[in-house]
């Protein structure tokens, strides 16, 4: 099983999955879109999610970060007048020090996510979808900014007029992921934000392609007309997307099979021109997750 991933809402339905798959049965590809130099190391913070969940040391109360890690440097740093852009914990900051430094002596993000995966003894495989930068870049009334800066430094509040990811044209899906795809014919897309999140997979050259050939199910991260969580919504409207499951359908163009939508949603079914199929979406405990995870493997196996 393939999974693509960004932070919050996939992670929470493979913390589901893993119940009913081993681990090394399944395959993330996570959007990197997001990742950005703190204090000269590099945060990856949607394929940090991922690690820690898979090793088990994940804060599933913020959904990023580490379980119970003490933030010193962060607090020294802001005593001394430098505040960083993103809290960092201590052991993430460590994690991330590692990585930056393998990349710095010449490993790829690939090369250095599988020594952290190694490391922590993760038998999924969790691969970045790209090894070049790329940036999720939000251009607002006030100006163009990071992912990270709207969404952390602003409170996700000013207005969005475009999103824009950098880079993602030079980009391309690394031949650990082509691999991946090429051995594997069931993906499943999270309920992550379909723009900022899943999008940036989707963009990287051939992917699109490769999809329309495979059995793809994806949960939206929609109800109604309100994410679950994030700024989805905001996103959604800036790319002209209506903010609903049938948004959410469109903004992944052909690549779907099914899309699983919340059993609330008013949505009319004749509205998709793909499999729908309901079902209690709010993962808010892991059974639920497991739930939800049960019933999107259910809808692969009825294509
Ligand atoms: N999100 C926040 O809202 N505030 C933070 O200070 C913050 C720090 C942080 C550090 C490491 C990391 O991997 C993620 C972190 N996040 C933080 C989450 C992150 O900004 C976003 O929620 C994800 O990029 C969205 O997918």
């Amino acid at each position: 099983m393939i999974v693509l991933s960004g932070g919050t809402g996939t992670p929470k339905l493979l913390q589901g999955l893993r119940r009913i798959i081993p681990d090394e049965n399944i395959t993330v590809i996570v959007n990197t879109a997001e990742d950005i130099p703190i204090s000269g190391n590099l945060i990856s913070p949607d394929m940090d999610t991922v690690l820690y969940l898979f090793a088990g040391i994940l804060d599933d109360k913020k959904w990023w970060g580490i379980k119970n890690d003490t933030f010193k440097t962060s607090e020294t740093l802001t005593r001394l007048g430098y505040n960083e852009k993103l809290m960092l914990g201590d052991t993430d900051r460590a994690i991330c020090i590692f990585r930056s430094e393998l990349m710095r002596n010449g490993a790829s993000l690939t090369d250095a996510t599988m020594r952290l995966s190694a490391a922590f003894g993760i038998r999924a495989r969790i691969l970045p979808m790209c090894d070049e930068k790329v940036d999720t870049m939000i251009r607002t009334p006030q100006g163009t900014i990071h992912f990270q800066d709207f969404w952390v430094g602003a409170h996700g509040e000013p207005d969005i007029i475009e999103m824009k990811i950098k880079g993602i044209e030079k980009a391309r899906p690394t031949n650990e992921v082509l691999e991946a795809l090429a051995n594997d014919d069931y993906v499943m897309i999270g309920p992550s934000n379909p723009i900022t999140s899943v999008g940036p997979i989707l963009e990287l050259k051939g992917v699109c392609d490769i999809l329309e050939n495979k059995k793809v199910v994806a949960v939206s991260p929609i109800i109604g007309d309100a994410p679950v969580s994030g700024p989805a919504g905001k996103l959604m409207t800036a790319m002209g997307f209506p903010v609903s499951s049938i948004g959410v359908a469109r903004s992944y163009g052909d690549i779907l099979d099914v899309i699983v939508i919340d059993e609330r949603d008013t949505a009319d079914d004749r509205d998709f021109n793909i499999g729908v199929k309901r079902f209690d979406t709010m993962m808010t405990t892991v059974e639920k997750s497991e739930a939800l995870a049960g019933f999107v493997m259910e809808a692969f196996r009825e294509l």
